[in-house]
């Protein structure tokens, strides 16, 4: 297909998925905001509409907890669609949750400030005023990372449930998820009426998720401890995320308001987390690993997260030289389909179930940047090439099987059309 003709089958998705002002990730499955939707969708609309762009991130924004925290959902509360909803996760109305919002009591990974940044830089001058009134909160919400989510002081924040992640089914956090009672799900999963169950999370995997948001809930939503969490993760992923923000956070300070105390603070946070990722999150082969802050134990799960962090740069040429290793490797990640989730020998590989092997455009994106900023022009063109292969061949789906390149999971999904744009606008520019 002409990238034209790709562009505008991208914008016009977004326009469909558009709920006045926030873009929902996909009507098959995901009618709310999502937070890390929204700013891959943020990035999507900047290339062609900024001002909407920045109504995206407002609108997610709008949805912060009192203490920082911006919600992984904000509910729609006309929405039925999806399960299970804003009451279930006993929000409504708490003291500490969001004053004038449904929200669920989870974070997700804070891309928000990359976005933001990318806005600015597309949508120039004409941005500024409004793009500025969003650093004090993104401000807060990076500084509540650490603050609330750092109970063993590791300078590490943790995830309190797989769906903070992002990547919710991700065999990273099997071993862990083994220890999580089993609760009653007192909802009706939608999601398998909707897409194959062989594509979504088992039963059991479900019943753990509810357990630990029953739990966050019994703890009135205080920050957790190690007592009181049965799921307390580092996530090597979130945390490039998380550095890569805290950088741009700072260049916006610096840009915007011309604040060098804010900027200088940011990118210290930002440095003081790749240091302690460096200290205490490589292993012998120069990886690194997610960390079981419960158990102290370090995760061995041959997933695509372990190259992540070249996103924010870390693990230098040896990181990105083992990536494009392994992306050659047809037992590694070298699939017909790049880039797969799970290296295709790992005994939790599986092409079709969300996060345990499947391509995503927004992993593969992450990697693109990385490989961009550390030179890698070749390398990055192969996996723009390889996403816009994937969307040729089967729309704008969720995720996609790295050995047929078949569509999976939801359909017209939102993300795979912003971050596709990026990656055009990128490329022809
Ligand atoms: C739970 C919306 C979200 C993404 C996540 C993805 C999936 C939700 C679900 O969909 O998670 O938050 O119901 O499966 O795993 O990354 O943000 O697109």
């Amino acid at each position: 297909m002409p990238r034209d003709d790709l562009r505008d089958a991208a914008r016009a998705l977004l326009r469909e998925n558009d709920r006045g002002g926030s873009t929902i990730p996909s009507p098959s499955l995901y009618p709310h905001i999502w937070n890390w939707d929204a700013a891959f969708c943020a990035i999507g609309w900047a290339t062609f509409d900024p001002p909407r762009a920045l109504l995206e991130l407002e609108r997610l924004l709008a949805g912060r907890w009192p203490d920082g925290m911006v919600p992984h959902i904000l509910f729609d509360p006309a929405e039925r669609g999806y399960e299970p909803g804003a009451r279930w996760y006993g929000t409504i109305g708490h003291a500490r949750a969001a004053p004038a919002h449904q929200t669920s009591s989870l974070t997700q990974p804070p891309v928000a400030a990359s976005a933001l940044r990318r806005v600015v830089q597309l949508g120039g001058a004409g941005t500024h005023d409004r793009a500025r009134a969003m650093l004090a909160p993104l401000d807060a919400w990076h500084r509540w990372f650490c603050a609330a989510r750092d109970p063993l002081g590791l300078g590490l924040p943790a995830i309190i449930h797989p769906w903070e992640s992002g990547w919710d089914n991700s065999p990273r956090w099997d071993a862990a998820l083994e220890a999580v009672p089993e609760a009653e799900l007192g909802f009706r999963r939608v999601d398998t009426s909707k897409v194959d169950a062989d594509q979504r999370p088992t039963v059991d995997k479900y019943r753990r998720y509810a357990h630990l948001i029953a739990q966050t809930a019994a703890r009135d939503f205080a920050p957790p401890t190690p007592e009181s969490a049965d799921f307390l993760m580092v996530d090597v992923a979130l945390l490039a995320i998380l550095v890569r923000a805290e950088r741009d956070l700072a260049a916006l300070h610096d840009e915007l308001a011309q604040d060098g105390k804010r900027a200088h603070a940011a990118t210290a946070r930002a440095e003081a987390l790749a240091r302690a990722m460096q200290a205490r999150l490589l292993d012998a082969h120069g990886f690194f690993v997610d960390f079981d802050a419960r158990r102290g134990a370090t995760i061995d799960a041959a997933t695509i997260a372990r190259y992540v962090p070249v996103y924010a740069g870390l693990g230098g040429s040896a990181l990105v030289d083992a990536l494009l290793g392994e992306l050659d490797d047809p037992r590694r990640f070298g699939a017909p389909y790049l880039v797969p989730t799970v290296a295709l020998d790992s005994p939790s590989f599986d092409g079709r179930r969300y996060w345990r092997g499947p391509c995503w455009i927004n992993v593969n994106w992450l990697l693109i940047c990385g490989l961009r900023d550390a030179g890698h022009d070749a390398a990055a063109r192969r996996l723009v090439d390889a996403s816009v292969a994937l969307v040729e061949g089967a729309g704008f789906r969720e995720y996609y099987d790295p050995h047929s390149g078949e569509g999976l999971g939801a359909e017209r999904f939102s993300w795979t059309a912003a971050l596709l744009l990026d990656l055009l606008a990128r490329s022809v520019c």
